[in-house]
C-alpha cells in the first residue's frame, strides 16, 4: 500500500487510528474523531489533507521558528547525508558538523557558557542536566547534594527524568514519577494565584519560596535549580518582574547550579538568542532544542559554563547517546542558525515584529473574554475569564473553555493551542505584519464565537 498526500482523508484516519499512538492524547477519542493530517507548509501556513490553508500561531510545537518549506535547510542535510550521515562521539571521535555546531553555538550562548554536550532532544538534555549536575557536586566533593529544585506547572520534557524535573501533575499520576531527589516550588502565575498582592510582591514571594526550600532542604544538600526565564508549556507565563532577580539573588547565595530551560525561550523567541538575555538571567547549564533546528531535525543539548565544563571533564561523564552530536542534525542546525543570523531574523523580531505583535496582541485584552493579554517577543498568551474584574476562574472544569476556543481557532483556520483556559501564540519568527493581523482578526473572530457558545451553553460562571 503507498499513502500519500492525495490518499483520502478518511483512509488516512482509519490507518492512524488503527496503528499511530499518539503523544498526550487520549486515544480512543481520537480514533472516533479522526485526526487532521496535515500535509504540505510554508512560511507560517500548513495545508491539510482537505485542502484547509492554516496559519500556524504554534511554529508547529513552538519549534519552527525559521518558518516552513526553507531548501537551504534540506540541502544542508542532503550533503551532509552523502559526506557522511552517521557518525558517533563517543570513543575519542569527533567530526566536523559537531565541533562547528558546538563553536557556533559557544559564540552565541552569553557569558561563559562556552561548551556543548549533544541530545536529540529537550527531554534527553534535561536527563543529561540532571546527571551532570549531581556529578558536578560528586566531584567537587560533595556528593550529598542530590536534590534539583524546580516548579510545579513548569515543563522540562516527557522522560522519566525530565519529567520528573517538570511540574505537571497529570504527567506524575502516571508510571512512577516524580523520581526521588527532586522538589517543586509554586510558579510566579500572578493572573491566576496572586491574590490581593500587586505582581512585584507576588513575584518576590514566589522566588523566596525557593530560599525556603533551599532552607528546608539543607544548602548543603541542594545541587541546582532549574526553572525556564518564561514557562512555556504551563501556559507562557510571564514572571514579574521581580521574580529573577530575587531568583538570582537566592542561587548566588547559597552557591547552587541554575539551569535555564530555554527549550522554547532560546534562538530569537523573547527577541534575543535566549530567554536568559531578555529576562537578565545568568545560568550555569541552558537547555536547548527545537529552534535550535526549527524543528527541521530532532536535535537538542546543554550548553554548559566553563567552571561545570571543567569539573564534568575531571571524570568519565557516564552518559550519552547514540544520536548525541547526529552530523545530519548539526548541519540542519547550523544551518538554520545562519539564515536567523544572516537574514537578520532575531533582530527584526526584536526591533519590528514584535513590538507590533505585541501591540495588536494586548488589544485581545479588550475582548469580554479575555481577562490579560501578554506578550514577550514572539511567545504570548491570553486568560479567558468569566469576569475579568475579579480575575476569575470558570466553575467548569478548568479547560472546558480554552477546549471550545481552540476547536473555533481550528475551525476559522488558526492554530492556537489552549492550556486550561490560557490561549497560546507562539509563531514562526518569519511571521510578516500581514499575517499577525490576519492572526488577530481570526483570534478575535474566534473569541466572539467562543463567546456565543459559552453563554448559550451556560459557562459564564466564576467559580
Ligand atoms: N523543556 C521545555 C521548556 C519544553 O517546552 C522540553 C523541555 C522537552 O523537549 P522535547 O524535545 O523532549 O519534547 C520542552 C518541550 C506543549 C508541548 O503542548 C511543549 C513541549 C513538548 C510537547 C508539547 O506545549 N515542550
Amino acid at each position: 500500500m503507498t499513502l500519500s498526500a492525495n490518499t483520502p482523508t478518511a483512509e488516512l484516519q482509519a490507518l492512524d487510528a488503527a496503528h499511530h499512538m499518539h503523544p498526550f492524547t487520549h486515544g480512543a477519542g481520537l480514533a472516533a474523531k479522526g485526526a487532521r493530517v496535515i500535509t504540505r507548509a510554508e512560511g507560517c501556513w500548513l495545508t491539510d489533507s482537505d485542502g484547509h490553508r492554516i496559519l500556524d500561531g504554534m511554529a508547529g510545537l513552538w519549534c519552527v521558528n525559521i518558518g516552513y518549506g526553507r531548501s537551504e535547510l534540506a540541502e544542508a542535510a542532503r550533503r551532509q547525508m552523502l559526506e557522511l550521515p552517521f557518525y558517533n562521539t563517543f570513543f575519542q571521535t569527533t567530526h566536523v558538523p559537531a565541533i562547528a555546531l558546538a563553536k557556533r553555538l559557544a559564540d552565541l550562548a552569553p557569558g561563559d557558557l562556552n561548551h556543548v554536550f549533544f541530545a536529540s532532544s529537550g527531554s534527553e538534555a534535561n536527563d543529561t542536566n540532571l546527571r551532570m549536575v549531581r556529578t558536578y557536586w560528586a566531584e567537587k566533593g560533595q556528593p550529598q547534594r542530590q536534590w534539583i529544585i524546580s516548579r510545579w506547572n513548569g515543563y522540562h520534557g516527557s522522560s522519566v527524568g525530565s519529567g520528573s524535573l517538570g511540574g505537571m501533575k497529570g504527567m506524575h499520576a502516571q508510571g512512577g514519577m516524580p523520581i526521588p531527589g527532586i522538589a517543586h516550588i509554586d510558579q510566579p502565575h500572578w493572573w491566576l494565584e496572586g491574590g490581593q498582592t500587586s505582581p512585584e510582591e507576588f513575584g518576590l514571594m514566589r522566588a523566596r519560596q525557593l530560599e525556603e526550600k533551599i532552607l528546608e532542604l539543607g544548602p548543603q544538600n541542594v545541587a541546582a535549580f532549574i526553572a525556564e526565564p518564561i514557562q512555556g508549556a504551563g501556559g507562557v507565563i510571564v514572571p514579574p518582574d521581580s521574580y529573577w532577580p530575587e531568583i538570582q539573588r537566592i542561587v548566588k547565595q547559597y552557591g547552587i547550579l541554575l539551569i535555564a530551560d530555554e527549550v522554547i525561550c532560546g534562538f530569537g523567541r523573547t527577541g534575543n538568542w535566549f530567554g536568559a538575555q531578555t529576562l537578565g538571567i545568568t545560568p550555569d547549564i541552558m537547555t536547548i532544542a527545537k529552534g535550535l533546528s526549527s524543528g527541521y531535525q530532532p536535535i537538542g543539548g546543554s550548553i554548559v559554563s566553563d567552571e561545570v565544563a571543567e569539573v564534568i571533564g575531571g571524570t568519565e561523564f557516564n552518559h550519552g547517546y547514540t544520536y548525541s552530536g547526529h552530523p545530519v542534525a548539526c548541519a540542519v542546525a547550523l544551518e538554520n542558525l545562519r539564515l536567523l543570523d544572516e537574514e537578520g531574523i532575531v533582530t527584526r523580531v526584536r526591533e519590528e515584529t514584535a513590538p507590533y505583535l505585541k501591540d495588536r496582541f494586548e488589544s485581545l485584552a479588550e475582548h469580554p473574554l479575555v481577562g490579560e493579554a501578554r506578550i514577550v517577543g514572539m511567545m504570548g498568551s491570553i486568560a479567558l475569564t468569566p469576569d475579568k474584574a475579579s480575575r476569575a476562574r470558570f466553575e467548569a472544569e478548568a479547560g472546558t473553555v480554552g477546549f471550545l476556543c481552540r476547536e473555533r481557532c481550528f475551525a476559522n483556520n488558526l492554530i492556537m493551542r489552549h492550556v486550561y483556559d490560557r490561549m497560546i501564540v507562539s509563531p514562526p519568527l518569519v511571521i510578516s505584519k500581514d499575517e499577525i493581523d490576519i492572526l488577530i482578526d481570526r483570534a478575535w473572530k474566534s473569541l466572539d464565537q467562543t463567546l456565543v457558545q459559552v453563554k448559550a451553553e451556560g459557562l459564564m460562571r466564576s467559580a
